[in-house]
């Protein structure tokens, strides 16, 4: 992380960014009915109930195949976008939130080539793509992470999706999974490497705010006739060589030294990438 934006969102309060949290956590194999049921407690800007845990039985993980599951989504990028943009294969992220309400939580996960894909949970470890009518596919977008949080307080949950250049974009949820973009305002953090993201009440004011860890955008390894000057210690000279990448996978330096500087390098600096380009 070489920079971080801190901006200020609508009235919310922080306590329901914990339940999100929390929600995230309960993704069970109860039907929708059954979890409808639920025995909430309510609180100031939050809600509770307790967890049914088991007795007895196998502890640890089972993993589901998609064909089960129905989460069949895969995060692809073209060789030919990853060896002008190395970036990209940093990957992305996934949220996890109930968008509509009924108790069970969905998944959100970020693409890069292809959409972003919204997966309702349907109970009993099943799920189905919803991004369409929720509104949140993002196409033109190289999305990198995603968070859902309640922003504006009226107790379901929004989103805000994180991407490589191109912003972060923040999507007002309606109360049934189905979602605004805030068209009347530009984009947070536009044309910076935003990864991943955390929203708090930094201040106390009741106001969840925002938090936006940032990479770069670029590599020099992704400039292949790139000219960079190079300045030499203890010099006030100006630049005095030039490094320029020749080839697809080399890089070499051609200087003269000042008489006053102190060498770093007596020639090329070359670097070779792997076989992948990465
Ligand atoms: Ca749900
Ligand atoms: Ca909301
Ligand atoms: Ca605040």
């Amino acid at each position: 992380m070489n920079s971080f934006d801190l901006k200020r969102l609508p009235r919310t309060t922080g306590l329901l960014a914990v339940v999100a949290i929390t929600t995230a956590l309960q993704i069970t194999n109860k039907s929708a009915a059954a979890s409808a049921a639920m025995n909430w407690h309510t609180g100031p800007g939050y809600r509770w109930h307790q967890l049914p845990v088991a007795g007895a039985g196998k502890t640890g993980f089972t993993l589901l195949p998609p064909s089960s599951t129905g989460i069949l989504v895969t995060n692809r990028i073209s060789v030919e976008r990853y060896l002008t943009n190395s970036m990209l294969l940093n990957g992305s992220g996934v949220a996890a939130g109930d968008v509509d309400g009924d108790g069970l939580c969905d998944l959100y996960f970020c693409g890069l080539d292809g959409p972003n894909v919204l997966y309702r949970n349907l109970g009993g470890w099943k799920f189905e793509d919803v991004t369409v009518t929720a509104g949140v596919a993002c196409p033109a977008l190289d999305a990198t992470g995603a968070v859902l949080a309640d922003i504006d307080g009226d107790g379901d949950l929004d989103l805000v999706v994180n991407s490589l250049a191109g912003g972060t974009h923040v999507f007002i949820n309606d109360g049934q999974g189905h979602f605004a973009s805030q068209t009347n305002m530009p984009p947070l953090n536009y044309q910076r490497g935003g990864t991943s993201l955390a929203l708090a009440d930094i201040d106390g004011d009741g106001d969840l705010d925002l938090y936006v860890a940032n990479y770069r955008t670029w590599t020099i390894r992704d400039q292949p006739v790139s000219a960079i000057p190079i300045w030499w210690a203890d010099s006030p000279s100006a630049p005095t060589a030039h490094s320029r990448n020749t080839a697809r996978r080399t890089h070499s330096t051609s200087m003269t030294a000042p008489a006053d500087s102190v060498p770093f390098r007596s020639r090329a600096e070359a670097f070779s990438m792997r076989p992948d380009n990465r």
